[in-house]
């Protein structure tokens, strides 16, 4: 029995960051997947602390915020920075991750048709401090802190390859991102969690828009 379970809707969502983790660090997981016909039945939702998927198991610990599992997992899994330092940065860039991944959502939820060129128009914006921090670190040959891959790695690869669906070319002009996703997506294990059918057949978000 592996000691990690999912429970989710069936997207990569908030969900991919924490699974390329788990792959790339080679851990197995389960999935149990929530249909909008179970979660409209009600009684999952009303067992949520937040009332909101995804919900987490780590043996008999149960978790509820992406970033909070993400972080869980980096400090279970020696993924959150080598000192205190490192690990203050690595929640810098997580947060910054979030940010993005909140517009990404209310643009494809609630806007998708009458936000889009705006989105793409501020796209470079937001960016561009991925690229500045991964340059700040070791000329942007490394991770995005430190000499070994986080939480905030597997989180912000994840961003990176939906945006990547969204707006192809949006990486064009940013070399030490565009090198950033190539490197980390030939990690053997995350090139093989990638282009797995499981990775491949789940649909980005939940309600067809990519
Ligand atoms: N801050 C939460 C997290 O990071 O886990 C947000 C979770 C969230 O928004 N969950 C959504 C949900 O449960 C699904 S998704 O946005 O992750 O796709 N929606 C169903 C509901 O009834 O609110």
């Amino acid at each position: 029995m592996p000691p990690y379970t999912i429970v989710y809707f069936p997207v990569r969502g908030r969900c991919e960051a924490m699974r390329m983790l788990l792959a790339d660090q080679g851990q197995s997981w389960k999935e149990e997947v929530v249909t909008k016909e179970i979660w409209s039945q009600g009684s999952l939702k009303a067992s949520c602390l937040y009332r909101q998927l995804p919900k987490f198991q780590d043996g008999d610990l149960t978790l509820y915020q992406s970033n909070a599992i993400l972080r869980h997992l980096g400090r279970s899994l020696g993924l959150y920075g080598k000192d205190h330092q490192e690990a203050t940065l690595l929640d810098m860039a997580n947060d910054g991750v979030e940010d993005l991944r909140c517009k990404y959502a209310t643009l494809i939820y609630t806007n998708y048709e009458a936000g889009r060129d705006g989105y793409m128009k501020a796209l470079p914006r937001h960016l561009k401090p991925f690229e500045t921090l991964l340059s700040q670190n070791q000329g942007g040959q490394a991770f995005i802190v430190g000499n070994q891959i986080s939480f905030a790695d597997y989180n912000l690869l994840d961003l990176l390859l939906i945006h990547q669906v969204l707006a192809p070319g949006c990486l064009d002009t940013f070399p030490i991102l565009s090198a950033y996703v190539a490197r980390l997506s030939a990690r053997p294990k995350i090139k093989a969690f990638l282009t797995s059918p499981d990775h491949m057949n789940r649909p980005i978000n939940g309600n067809g828009k990519q």
